[in-house]
């Protein structure tokens, strides 16, 4: 459970980090199954709608750079999603109903881990009010060296920052972001980071000799309902499920108008999205 103070710095600075949240025999059996579900791939040869491979390297190469809702698709995931800890603590937050939204795990392997670029994660999937929350747990201990996540606080409760240009969603916020403002957000294997789905964040290359898997779960409040925006609104939305209490019959609005995001093409995550707006640009 959050403590008082915890509660008031997630909704004062848009994010609470929360140490030694798993238990090192639940981190254990996470990390094995990570293993399990990877074992075998390679950037030729792979499952390219459960998982995505880091593109520098060779066709032979087995690094993988995501694997795509592992809360939908396994197991020990999905009881994890499921825990009385994790939903306590998003009941502080939200109240009694609550929907789990989606799941990755991002693994930025050592040497080579791709960049993530500023963005709000709210950009990518238009919901009826703000609460939504995105739970980063560090898999294995996380510094600036192996790209630990860095946020810009205090700007969650402001308008979403411009993600778009020519009229495109590109994955990324497309205006200045002042990085003397960023946060870095270190911790050990197991430390859970709650964030606002409005509060910028990125994440550097991981430039270290030591990986730097990063799983991460969405939840929101249930009366906090998807805006369609076309395919990518459904491909999210695939994933979502009642938790805790009952589905809202009522969808309540605190947004009076929201950024759409019109995608170009349809794209396979935020990593490519962001490749082919550099790309672009
Ligand atoms: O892996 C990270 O450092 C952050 C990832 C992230 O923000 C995302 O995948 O939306």
């Amino acid at each position: 459970m959050f403590t008082p103070a915890q509660i008031e710095h997630y909704n004062r600075e848009g994010y609470v980090v929360y140490p030694d949240f798993i238990s090192g025999d639940d981190l254990a059996r996470l990390k094995a199954e990570i293993d399990r579900v990877s074992e075998g791939s390679t950037k030729e040869n792979h499952d390219a709608a459960r998982m995505e491979m880091e593109p520098n390297q060779a066709p032979d190469g087995t690094l993988v750079r995501r694997i795509y809702e592992p809360c939908t698709f396994y197991q020990p995931f999905r009881d994890f999603s499921e825990s009385t800890a994790l939903l306590d603590c998003v009941e502080q937050l939200f109240g009694p109903n609550l929907l789990f939204h989606y799941s990755k795990i991002n693994m930025k392997p050592q040497n080579i881990g791709s960049v993530v670029e500023w963005h709000q994660d709210l950009s990518y999937y238009p919901l009826t009010n703000r609460d939504s929350v995105s739970i980063l747990f560090y898999l294995d201990d996380t510094s600036e060296e192996n790209g630990c996540l860095k946020v810009i606080p205090r700007r969650h409760t402001e308008a979403l920052m411009s993600h778009s240009t020519e009229g495109f969603f590109r994955g990324k916020v497309t205006e200045e972001v002042d990085d003397s403002e960023a946060v870095l957000l270190e911790g050990t294997g197991g430390t859970a980071i709650f964030m606002s789905a409005m509060t910028p964040h990125a994440s550097a290359i991981n430039s270290s000799d030591r990986p730097r898997k990063t799983l991460i779960l969405s939840y929101r409040a249930a009366d906090a309902f998807p805006i369609h925006c076309g395919v990518m609104s459904d491909k999210v939305e695939a994933h979502s499920r009642l938790v805790r209490g009952k589905r809202a019959s009522q969808a309540r609005f605190t947004m009076t108008d929201f950024p759409i995001p019109r995608y170009e093409d349809e794209v396979a995550s935020l990593y490519d999205l962001q490749e082919r707006s550099r790309k672009s640009a």
